[in-house]
């Protein structure tokens, strides 16, 4: 039995708690966006709602599951009972705490103001606070990962650490780093001002600190989804990971790309020079390189697996793969959104393009597709692979049906909702915008296209019960006497290159993630105190002040 069997679950269980309470509002704010008429559908609710939904998707359902399931890794991977579990439980109860906090303050109406931090629009400072106590919470999740790969260390010297647990400690090393920038904003600009010490803050300064967050605070979300790929998808196929250096050396790479990028969303921002947004530009588009190494090193090692079935030819081993186990079905799937998604995101990036893009439809259809949909349904995928353990039933035939149509439904309601909603942002509709007047003749056309997207997002909330349904239905008759199989991880056709020890630590990749970041955002920031902005006088969604 897991030591740290309670742990987890209780943070898989917020997260998703979370999740499918956002789902819902996430479709009755589809519904209020559409020509059909939606009950309570008035702009404060609709602001309210879109704070509420985007706060628990984007912080609590991903900050909660990636601390459960690094704390599954640390315990599974390194084969060791968890250090520190106190300490765990006390960033959990932060967590708890802030979360709580936040969506109390959403509730109350006085944080209608989004998920992203930009004033001078500005919420009660309970909102900020709340979501500070998470981050916090999350921050003693680091310090455990990073110490439990200490401590693995020198249990094994000279051992390469597991795949998984490398990839874990890379998260956390680049949570760290990402979490500094909206930190500071938070502490020297937004809440102050939220609670009134301040009544101008410069705008500029804060959405480049919050800039700063935004990308790399992507890839925090994004690498479950990708542990998944290297350690448990190969096995769940039947074969082999094709190359555990490919792993490593792509975790690594999204430690030191992602995190000087973050300015790609300040393309039409005035504040800075195009020479500044044309380096960031650039250094976006390097992070291509580790999805792209991604996905060949995931389809080699899915091939192993189908000619090891005897799938033969070009494209027979594809056919030979267990598309019925839930993992490998979600890994193809996830394949095909961030096909679509992907491809979306290299049109934000180029800073031409994004000009047609900004503000539309287009940037929130592109993010539920690939956060959404590649991102979250590994999320799926793995809490069905570790639910076994934690419930301690395993499942059966009854369940895979329906945790694979519980796959299917995601990615078929995603595909509906977002396809032509990228298409509606491309047509120019904004987004955050509650209502449409589509009595106008330019837009009218737009309505059924709301609708099918709306449709889309009714198949997605059937899929997001049905997957807490499937959950709770592993909780059930839970045998004593039951002894789960160890989770098992992939075994790697090519191990771990012999590195030298400087590479393999994080030391080095830490110094030029310092570099890299000095050398993009040193000087635009270093500027606002050269050169301050024109101050926004602080606007309170309400509260003191
Ligand atoms: C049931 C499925 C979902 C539906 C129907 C849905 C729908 C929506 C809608 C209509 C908006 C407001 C868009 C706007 O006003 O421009 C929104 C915002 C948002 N959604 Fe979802 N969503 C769903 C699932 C998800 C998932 C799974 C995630 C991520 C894990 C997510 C993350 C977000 C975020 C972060 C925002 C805030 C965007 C902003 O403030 O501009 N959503 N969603
Ligand atoms: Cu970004």
């Amino acid at each position: 039995m897991l030591r740290g069997r309670t742990l987890v679950l209780a943070h898989c269980w917020v997260a998703f708690v979370a999740f499918a309470a956002a789902s819902l509002l996430g479709v009755w704010q589809m519904w209020v966006r559409s020509p059909l008429h939606a009950p309570y559908a008035d702009p404060e609710n609709y602001f309210l709602s879109v704070t509420a939904h985007g706060a628990s998707m984007a912080y609590v359902l991903t900050t909660f599951f990636i601390m459960g399931f690094g704390y599954f890794v640390a315990e599974t991977a390194l084969n060791r009972p968890l250090l520190a579990v106190r300490w765990a439980w006390a960033g959990f109860a932060l967590g708890v705490i802030g979360a709580l906090l936040a969506v109390v303050t959403i509730f109350s109406g006085r944080a209608s103001v989004l998920y992203t931090f930009y004033p001078p629009i500005t919420a009660s400072p309970f909102f900020y606070i709340g979501l500070v106590l998470v981050v916090v919470g999350s921050w003693i999740w680091c310090a455990i990962m990073i110490a439990a790969m200490g401590q693995w260390k020198r249990a094994n010297p000279g051992l390469p650490v597991p795949l998984a647990m490398f990839a874990t400690v890379a998260n956390a090393v680049m949570w760290l780093w990402t979490t500094a920038g909206v930190t500071v904003e938070l502490l020297f600009q937004v809440i102050p001002a939220a609670f009134g010490w301040t009544d101008a803050v410069d705008v500029g300064l804060s959405r480049t600190l919050f800039s700063w967050t935004l990308h790399a605070i992507v890839y925090f979300w994004l690498f479950p989804a990708y542990i998944a790929f290297y350690t448990m998808a190969p096995e769940a196929a039947g074969g082999r990971l094709y190359s555990d250096t490919m792993g490593r050396l792509t975790f690594v790479l999204f430690l030191v790309y992602s995190l000087p990028v973050g300015m790609h969303h300040l393309f039409m921002d005035p504040e800075h020079s195009t020479g500044f947004k044309f380096v960031q530009m650039f250094l976006t588009a390097l992070v291509t390189v580790p999805t792209l190494l991604t996905v060949l090193t995931i389809s080699a090692s899915f091939e192993i697996a189908g000619r090891l079935r005897g799938g033969t030819g070009l494209f027979g081993w594809i056919r030979a793969l267990p598309w019925d186990r839930p993992m490998v079905l979600a890994t193809g799937l996830a394949f095909v959104m961030l096909f679509f998604g992907g491809g979306g995101g290299l049109v934000n990036m180029s800073y031409g393009m994004n000009a047609l893009v900004h503000n539309t439809s287009w940037v929130t259809a592109h993010f539920h597709l690939i956060f959404g949909g590649t991102v979250v349904i590994m999320y799926f995928a793995i809490a069905y692979a570790i639910w076994p353990q934690l419930a301690g039933r395993p499942a059966d035939l009854i369940d895979l049906r329906r945790q694979r149509a519980q796959l299917w439904l995601w990615t078929i309601g995603m595909l509906v909702m977002t396809l032509p909603w990228h298409w509606l942002g491309l047509n120019g509709q904004w987004r955050r915008v509650a209502h449409f007047d589509y009595t106008d003749p330019l837009i009218a056309w737009w309505g059924p296209w709301v609708v099918v997207s709306l449709a889309g997002g009714v198949i997605l909330l059937a899929s997001g019960l049905l997957f807490v349904a499937n959950l709770v239905r592993l909780h059930g008759a839970a045998g004593a006497d039951f002894q789960p199989a160890p989770l098992r991880y992939a075994l790697a056709l090519h191990p771990p290159t012999r590195v030298p020890a400087s590479l393999n630590g994080f030391a080095l990749w830490n110094v030029l993630v310092l570099v890299l970041m000095l050398a993009a955002y040193g000087w635009p920031i270093a500027q606002f105190a050269v050169n301050p902005s024109p101050k926004a006088i602080v606007h309170h969604v309400d509260g003191p002040g």
